[in-house]
């Protein structure tokens, strides 16, 4: 045991842990840069026993700066900052290398993500409201203590009353009579709060549902495991990993890259590069997820609001879970920790919040068997594996980023946790009483699984073997035959290269399919063709939501599965304050430019998403459901990219 631990520990590095020869422009902050950011700001006079840290990572360098930059040349190393300081919001921009506070703005009419100095106070708020004891009184409860109140993200609603308040809604769980209190909701009462007046500003008490009572915990001590363990399956690399993780930059077969977690973010990947024929050429500037949005649907007053942003309402990458060697990701995985400040400015080291594993289960690179010869030729594919996973409230996202050897690179998410349930007065569907059950599905006795969607939005700032770059739809258009073919129709491939961005703004469309491909047009195959990357979705979905729908304004980045820009320092698709924004923001205010995307260094937002119309099966735990793309070379390279994979011996 003490050998396996000490295998662990061996195995962990943290991404900012390389040497300063090593570090690269886009690497986190250090611990030593995080205390320094947060001295300048001590130093100019801003920080107080008020000032709450929402936001402080590292500000990229410009993007030429990075791509000009080499190993051993200084490097300019920034922090972007937004602080909470009583009722105000500021940002503020730090060079960290020279110890120098660069700009400090107040930032109005804004909300920032929600804190969870906030968080944990709200049930002291609630507790402590007399309209809202006497309410759970009437339901019963006596002692408040065990009750646990949850900061659901306010959205905005056109209430000129809940202007300029800072706002959660609660909904409120008995966590007394089950460890999964998420499946104890105390329905029918909710709670608006001002967190900054630290009071109730509202409260609905639509009327009483018994709490539900049926089993829902999901730990060993309750639930009955009678289902036998599998024989175990040893993953070995007897020679070690064939990764190299040097600090925040990873090196695996043809792959180079950087990562490093940002707080609201998560994990970017960042100077995604393939070796061929001996040079390295360029892929992906960055990566990284942008947004989420998670709309629920149904119209009670305890539900109607729910239409979270998690990324920018709660901090997607504040939120990293930290992983279970043998589960999360396999036991001999690379894990790594990072430094981030809390909301007192102190830094902090989290551990285990990304792994970094190879997988080679049985996937195939190319084979073929000769007829003729009654000859096989086949090669195994090997995989690299980079995981994240996000917990926020009841939901877990884990975050995938394979790298295969083929030059494809597939981004999936996985949705698990406790699906956010109702408490509701009928029993089951055979005996629904008023709307029970119209919004949702009976998964347990008193249960309903509430209709919603999940969709993720990922930033793409694809540089395909440079920045200049176009972006090309391939239209596979039926055309009727005439003339002499016995064939009467066919379909042919006719690209089609965006001129601005009203272009470009996409959905899948099943009854005229179109390929997506950013090419580079200077730049062409050993065939004379434009050399290209593809975004290839798997299934996917549109928002269902009317266009003067609130939550659906709000996150406007939803309405096309697919955008391309220009290129932008801006990270989050539906801005930097979603939290009670009133929409307007992100990429429909964006685009509305129309520039050109002609030649030009452009970004791809793709959102992939599914609609969860829950199931039985969905509790008291989510069977974790995955959802993907590719981004897949089209013309890259000249010739097949696994041509090269050694024969097996
Ligand atoms: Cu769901």
């Amino acid at each position: 045991m003490i050998v396996l631990v000490a295998a662990f520990l061996a195995s962990i590095a943290t991404f900012a842990q390389a040497a300063p020869t090593t570090l690269q422009p886009l690497a986190p902050l250090s611990q030593q840069e995080l205390l320094t950011a947060v001295a300048v700001l001590k130093g100019a006079g801003h920080v107080d026993g008020n000032t709450r840290f929402v936001f402080l990572a590292l500000r990229e360098p410009d993007k030429s700066a990075v791509l000009d930059w080499r190993p051993g040349q200084p490097i300019s190393r920034e922090a972007f900052v937004i602080i909470k300081q009583g009722s105000r919001t500021f940002e503020a921009t730090v060079d960290v290398a020279g110890r120098k506070l660069e700009t400090w703005r107040e930032v109005k009419g804004v909300q920032p993500a929600l804190l969870i100095d906030e968080i944990d106070r709200l049930n002291g708020i609630l507790r402590s409201d007399a309209g809202w004891q006497a309410s759970m009184r009437k339901r019963g409860f006596q002692q408040f203590d065990k009750i646990e109140c949850m900061p659901f993200s306010a959205g905005y609603f056109g209430n000129s009353a809940e202007q300029d308040h800072r706002l959660v809604r609660a909904e409120c769980y008995d966590a007394a009579s089950a460890n999964n209190f998420w499946g104890r909701p105390i329905e029918g009462l909710v709670a608006t709060v001002d967190l900054n007046e630290k009071r109730v500003l509202k409260l609905v008490d639509s009327g009483v549902v018994p709490v539900p009572k049926e089993p829902a915990d999901y730990d060993p001590k309750s639930v009955a495991t009678s289902r036998r363990p599998l024989n175990p399956v040893v993953v070995e690399e007897p020679q070690g990993p064939d990764f190299v993780v040097i600090g925040s930059h990873v090196d695996w077969d043809k792959w180079h890259f950087g990562i490093r977690m940002d707080p609201r973010l998560g994990l970017v990947v960042s100077t995604v590069m393939f070796d061929d024929a001996g040079r390295r050429r360029s892929i992906m500037y960055e990566g990284h997820l942008s947004e989420i949005f998670v709309p629920y649907m149904d119209p009670a007053p305890g539900w109607y609001f729910r239409s979270y942003m998690d990324a920018g309402e709660y901090g997607a990458g504040k939120l990293a879970s930290s992983l279970l060697p043998g589960s999360d990701c396999p036991a001999n995985s690379h894990f790594f920790n990072d430094w981030i400040v809390d909301e007192r400015g102190i830094p902090r080291q989290r551990n285990k919040i990304a792994c970094l594993f190879e997988r080679g289960d049985g996937q195939i690179a190319w084979r073929h068997w000769e007829l003729i010869t009654n000859q096989t030729q086949s090669r195994a594919a090997r995989e690299l594996v980079l995981r994240w996973i996000a917990t926020v409230g009841n939901y877990d996202y884990i975050f995938d980023w394979t790298f295969q050897q083929d030059g494809t690179i597939r981004i999936a998410v996985g949705s698990t946790g406790i699906d956010e349930v109702k408490g509701v007065a009928s029993k089951n569907a055979l005996n629904r009483r008023g709307t029970d059950g119209d919004y949702g599905t009976f998964i347990a006795d008193h249960l309903i699984g509430v209709n919603h969607d999940h969709f993720f939005c990922f930033k793409l700032d694809l540089d395909v073997d440079g920045v200049r770059n176009s972006f090309e739809t391939i239209r596979l258009k039926k055309v009727r035959l005439g003339g002499e073919s016995a064939r009467k129709s066919l379909w042919i491939a006719q690209p089609k290269i965006a001129e601005v961005e009203s272009q470009a703004k996409l959905n899948e469309d099943m009854r005229e399919p179109a390929l997506w491909r950013v090419i580079n047009p200077n730049v062409t195959n050993a065939m004379g063709d434009p050399i290209g990357y593809e975004l290839i979705p798997e299934h996917n979905i549109s928002d269902l939501l009317d266009a003067d729908d609130y939550p659906r304004m709000r996150a406007g980045f939803a309405d096309y599965q697919l955008w391309v820009t220009p290129y932008t320092r801006q990270q989050a698709a539906a801005g930097v304050y979603p939290n009670q924004s009133r929409g307007g923001d992100g990429l429909p205010a964006w685009t509305r430019q129309n520039r050109s995307l002609e030649n030009t260094d452009l970004v791809l937002w793709y959102t992939v998403g599914f609609h969860h119309t829950p199931v039985a099966e969905d509790w008291p735990v989510l069977p974790t459901m995955w959802h993907e793309f590719y981004l897949r070379p089209r013309g890259f390279f000249s010739k097949s990219p696994v041509l090269d994979l050694p024969a097996p011996k």
